[in-house]
């Protein structure tokens, strides 16, 4: 294979809304390269990008995963991303390898919700958008409207530089082709075809005017930019087509222009011409603005204490020149092969059997193996230029979001922030050898996919898993079961419910047993008050003349932390109030530590019957987000689950939700909101503060609840 300099490749995310097509349109993208004899379906598992074994029973895209074409001498990395809204968070990832999104959008449905969110988080991420109006050869292409619609759409909701450079060839009889805009020539294509035996030809008649004028409003929009294309305009009334071309480019590539074009990736059509157009507008990685990396080197060159804490930033240039460094971008894990490490050279030369240094977690790594990756397949190069996407094989300590390169260059770059996962669920084993195998599997999963959180809950005992959504933990299980053998079960987890006081109240604790020759003496008396919530437990001490002498003091506070994290009410930890011993008394010779706890325990018992407690809850703040016309059915079923709506937002034609709702209410809200919204809607949440239960709620949880028993020792 062909050693690609950084000014021959482009690299490629591919998003957009789910079964917008992305994976078929790899595919046949591929195919037209020649790079697979047949083009590969996301049906019967031959799609490239479409390997791993639950992607393939669930016909979805989960992770983020990459192809190459070669094209008339450039590389193409492409990554396929997942268009279902869970997955939003993979889908942004891939935007820090590269260079250029490719916006899938229906040509049945338009813009979709995950398309429009796709676009934002390109838009964040100032990586220039392609859209491609994909499945031309639907019979129901354009929707209701019809495509003008469907442009007319398109500029409404991203702006006038959203300017189509393709005129698709089609009508009642199907889609045909595409006329090139720039320089104006027909594509046709036969569907099914290999999307390479393309023949050129005149533009039908029925649309040469509308070409003609559609190719005068593109060159006047690229030339608007470019005072000295605008003069040439201006005087010969036309760019030349060199011309036009390197300044559609530069626009491109400065976020100034989203093109759009037409495919169909299922009939392989215009899909060669797409393989031109990004070889010639897309940025490579050397053309784009440096990266932006953290680097602990430059706290030297005068930066103040605080930031040298964050390290500041600096700008690492994408070069061959430039130190090596590479950053990691994703990790695969095989029962059989091991860890597959995915990465971006971000610069210098990457040789194959080099030793490199792990920045992010010290120690080194040599890199064997080095290969660029065509779905699974790994394919093995000798090296890999600033720039480039390449994976390696076995690495010893290296993970997802580490970067690593030549010694003494030290850099750092930042992954985009994850979400936090929207679900858990209680998992238990199945048997015992079950629970053997759980715990190093759901950890060689992490591996691969960094939303999953795995715990144990202190206050439950049980073992939680977190993830996206219930599809997400679904999909962990059958992973968990098909490449692990680990077999378990969900249930629901328990709402980490807490208690507290709401009365400042005074309680004796006296423990006194006399069984044969010693005997045990303890007494105090304490103060209860409530604190603020979130401000945990508290302990002093008033005692004064010795009452009780010094070294048992810290006994009574052991037996009241003790107790009251066994709970009062409903067994759930007591919290956010303060314990002050202020008086007691003591035995020369009964008296012990053990008494002392034990009096303290009584105590809290005691003062917890007058205190007033209650329970509280964990209140989530949840972000939901879903097309307007959903918004006021969301608000109403928040309000019957005791949600506050905090504020709303329009963007776009997608609403935004924020809310604070009880987590109880919350469970199972992914499939709720799925059914509530056709799919449409998407949320995320992350704890924010506990709060008392009303009372009609906590009559319920209680009526339910066990009450912890304390053994009585008197
Ligand atoms: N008619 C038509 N159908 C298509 C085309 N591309 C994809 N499909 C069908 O649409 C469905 C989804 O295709 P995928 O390629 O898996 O879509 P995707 O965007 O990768 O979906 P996610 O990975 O779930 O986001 C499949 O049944 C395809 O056969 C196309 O160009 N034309
Ligand atoms: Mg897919």
């Amino acid at each position: 294979m062909k050693t690609y300099q950084g000014s021959e490749i482009r690299n490629v995310a591919v998003m957009g809304h789910a079964h917008s097509g992305k994976t078929t349109f790899i595919a046949a993208l591929l195919h037209a390269a020649k790079m697979t004899p047949t083009q590969g379906r996301v049906a019967d598992g031959t799609a490239v990008t479409a390997y791993d074994e639950e992607e393939i029973a669930r016909g979805a895209t989960m992770q983020n995963a990459v192809a190459f074409a070669e094209w008339q001498g450039v590389k193409i990395n492409l990554v396929d991303t997942p268009g279902f809204h869970m997955f939003s968070h993979e889908a942004r990832a891939a935007l820090l390898p590269v260079e250029a999104a490719v916006v899938l959008v229906n040509a049945q449905n338009g813009v979709e919700a995950v398309t429009e969110r796709v676009w934002r988080y390109a838009e964040e991420a100032n990586v220039p958008r392609v859209v491609v109006v994909n499945q031309m050869d639907h019979p129901k292409a354009g929707g209701g409207g019809g495509l003008s619609a469907l442009i007319d759409d398109l500029v409404d909701r991203w702006g006038r530089n959203c300017v189509p450079v393709q005129l698709p060839i089609s009508g009642a009889d199907g889609f045909h082709g595409v006329v090139d805009l720039v320089t104006m020539e027909a594509f046709y294509y036969t569907p099914g075809g290999d999307g390479r035996g393309k023949v050129t030809g005149e533009i039908p008649a029925g649309l040469a005017a509308d070409a003609k004028a559609r190719h005068e409003a593109l060159v006047e929009l690229v030339a608007e930019g470019k005072d000295e294309l605008m003069e040439e305009y201006f005087e010969k009334g036309t760019i030349p087509e060199d011309h036009l071309i390197a300044a559609l480019h530069e626009a491109i590539r400065e976020d100034r222009i989203f093109p759009v074009l037409f495919s169909s990736g299922l009939a392989n059509m215009a899909l060669d011409h797409l393989l031109d157009f990004i070889k010639v507008y897309c940025p490579s990685p050397v053309e784009r603005a440096p990266f932006t990396v953290r680097s602990p080197t430059a706290v030297a060159a005068g930066a103040d204490d605080d930031e040298a804490a964050d390290m500041p930033t600096v700008l690492r240039k994408v070069a061959d020149s430039e130190p090596a460094a590479m950053v990691v971008f994703k990790t695969m894990t095989d029962p059989f092969s091991g860890r597959i490490t995915f990465f971006k050279v971000i610069s210098g030369v990457i040789k194959n059997d080099a030793t490199v240094e792990n920045y992010t977690r010290r120690g080194q790594e040599r890199l064997s193996h080095l290969s660029v990756m065509q779905g699974r397949k790994a394919v093995e190069v000798p090296e890999l230029h600033a720039g480039d996407l390449g994976a390696v094989a076995k690495l010893r300590e290296t993970l997802t979001g580490d970067t690593l390169g030549a010694k003494g260059a030290e850099i750092q770059v930042d992954l985009y922030p994850l979400p936090e996962p929207a679900m858990t669920y209680a998992i238990e084993p199945k048997s015992r050898a079950d629970e053997d195998k759980l715990a190093p599997a759901i950890h060689k999963l992490m591996e691969e996919d960094l939303l999953i959180r795995f715990f144990r809950d202190p206050a439950t005992n049980e073992f939680l898993i977190a993830g996206a959504g219930q599809p997400h933990i679904e999909a962990i299980v059958s992973r968990l079961k098909k490449r692990y053998h680990a077999e378990v079960t969900l249930k629901a987890p328990k709402v980490p419910y807490r208690e507290t006081i709401r009365a400042k109240v005074e309680a004796p604790g006296r423990h006194k047993k006399q069984t044969g020759g010693h005997g045990q003496f303890g007494d105090c008396k304490i103060r209860m008050e409530p604190m603020p919530r979130g401000a945990g437990f508290e302990f002093a001490s008033e005692v004064f003349g010795g009452a009780i002498p010094r070294n048992f003091i810290p006994a009574i506070e052991k037996g009241i932390v003790e107790s009251a994290a066994r709970g009062y009410l409903a067994g759930f930890p007591v919290v956010d109030f303060k314990a002050v011993v202020y008086d007691g008394s003591y035995h020369d010779v009964d008296s012990n530590e053990m008494s002392f706890k034990m009096a303290g325990r009584l105590a809290f018992r005691k003062a917890m019957e007058s205190a007033k407690p209650c329970l509280l809850e964990p209140i989530m703040k949840v972000e939901i987000e879903a097309p307007d016309e959903f918004a006021g059915s969301l608000m109403g079923d928040l309000n019957s689950r005791r949600g506050r709506v905090a504020g709303m937002e329009s963007k776009g034609r997608t609403t935004v939700i924020n809310a604070q709702v009880p987590m109880a209410e919350m469970l199972t809200y992914g499939t709720i909101l799925t059914s509530m919204t056709q799919g449409k809607g998407s949320y995320r949440m992350e704890m924010d503060h506990y709060d008392i239960v009303p009372q009609l709620v906590a009559d319920k949880i209680l009526a339910n609840a066990k009450r912890p028993v304390e053994e009585e020792e008197e």
